[in-house]
């Protein structure tokens, strides 16, 4: 197949932080190597790339101090960017880690004044939001957790998050803004220990709120493999609690600093698991990369190009695997067992419980089936190295 077939459209629904592409290759013991892109450049490189769209932080966007004046030129410069450019703002989300105000957290800051400035500052942000008509808006509670356990009681911590959440769901209905909130888990980094850490921990938490309904996950490929998780698993939670919103896709060795790596790039078979779900599940949302180019990189387009390209070639992949003949051959024969049963715990009822009571099971018949996961995953293996 000619290279020029992956190359994106705007159907594929490809976006990205401009805060990944303004990342200037600083770590915690370099410099930076490469100069910062004025958000305006990142927002034209992605739209020629025919990129569907762009996540920004309010800062990214309008500086921490910026006058009213200064903001509305901006806004108005960004609007003509986005219409000239055919470009969507697809997620928006705050800041709420970088000033040290937040040092000790943001709405979980000890401090009732610096949980209400971060409640004041996202106010601000789903104002910049809706006005661009961005629908998602994320939360990512980068400073939302604790080194010291002895500093604060986490069910008093997370009574200010529902709080601020709660309050700011309350403020998006009465302004008629048509935005969902989605929460963006992480374990750790850059606190020792991040509160609601996994997207079951979220989806655990939005059942306490208010508004539930407003409110979904947005997982992170990188998150979950500091957790040592599945994405796959992981994500797949979500999507069947209806409430995948959003995805940062990227890449990430297991259990350790968040890495930020592409796309595909440390695990591909994970990288196929993650695009099979969100193709086979029909996912509708945006397919957001979050990720850094190498420190080593003069420019951020090889890496833009490459995340998409990857994406791509992982959907025909896909492709290729549902109309494989072998593999849905084996996957029939795995999933081809005792067919007559299969409609046995979809309905409780006083009389199918009795009848399940009473069944016998050859389970020595039961446990000798054979399952031929070697050979079923050797053909994954053979499909992602091309020879299939
Ligand atoms: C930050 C973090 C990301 C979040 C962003 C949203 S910013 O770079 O590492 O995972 O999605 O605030
Ligand atoms: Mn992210």
């Amino acid at each position: 197949m000619p290279s020029s077939a992956y190359a994106p459209t705007k159907a594929d629904k490809f976006a990205f932080g401009i805060w990944c592409l303004q990342n200037r290759g600083r770590d915690p013991f370099g410099d930076q190597t490469r100069p910062e892109l004025p958000a305006l450049e990142c927002i034209r490189g992605l739209a020629e790339r025919l990129c569907y769209g762009f996540e920004f932080h309010d800062n990214d966007i309008v500086p921490l101090g910026a006058s009213a004046a200064q903001r509305d030129q901006i806004v108005r410069d960004l609007k003509k960017a986005i219409d000239d450019w055919g470009i969507r703002p697809t997620m928006a989300t705050t800041n709420l880690f970088y000033h040290p105000v937040f040092k000790d957290g943001a709405f979980t800051s000890t401090d009732p004044a610096i949980r209400a400035y971060a409640t004041q500052k996202v106010m601000h942000c789903l104002d910049l939001a809706a006005e661009l008509g961005t629908e998602v808006f994320v939360f990512w509670g980068g400073r939302e957790g604790v080194e010291v356990d002895a500093s604060k009681d986490p069910v008093s911590a997370a009574g200010w998050f529902r709080d601020a959440l709660n309050f700011l769901c309350e403020y998006v209905l009465s302004q008629g803004y048509g935005l969902k909130f989605s929460l963006e888990p992480k374990p750790n980094e850059p606190r020792g220990d991040l509160y609601l850490p996994t997207v079951g921990s979220m989806l655990a938490f939005i059942a306490t709120l208010d508004h539930p309904e407003m409110v979904g996950v947005n997982p992170e490929t990188a998150h979950i493999k500091m957790a040592g998780l599945n994405p796959y698993h992981e994500f797949a939670q979500a999507l069947d609690a209806g409430k995948l919103l959003d995805v940062h896709l990227n890449g990430q060795k297991p259990l350790r600093f968040d890495q930020d790596l592409s796309f595909g790039s440390d695990d591909l078979k994970e990288a196929f698991f993650t695009t099979k779900l969100l193709t086979d599940h029909r996912y509708e949302g945006t397919i957001g990369f979050d990720a850094h180019p190498y420190r080593t990189e003069a420019d951020p387009w090889d890496f833009v190009e490459r995340n998409m390209r990857t994406y791509k070639i992982m959907k025909e992949k896909v492709q290729k695997f549902n109309e494989c003949r072998e593999i849905q051959d084996l996957l029939k024969e795995i999933h081809g067992a005792n067919p007559e049963l299969g409609g046995m715990l979809t309905k409780y009822s006083v009389d199918q419980a009795r009848k399940l009571k009473e069944m016998n099971f050859d389970v020595n018949a039961l446990a000798a089936r054979r399952l031929p996961y070697e050979r079923l995953d050797q053909l994954v293996t053979e499909l992602l190295l091309g020879v299939l």
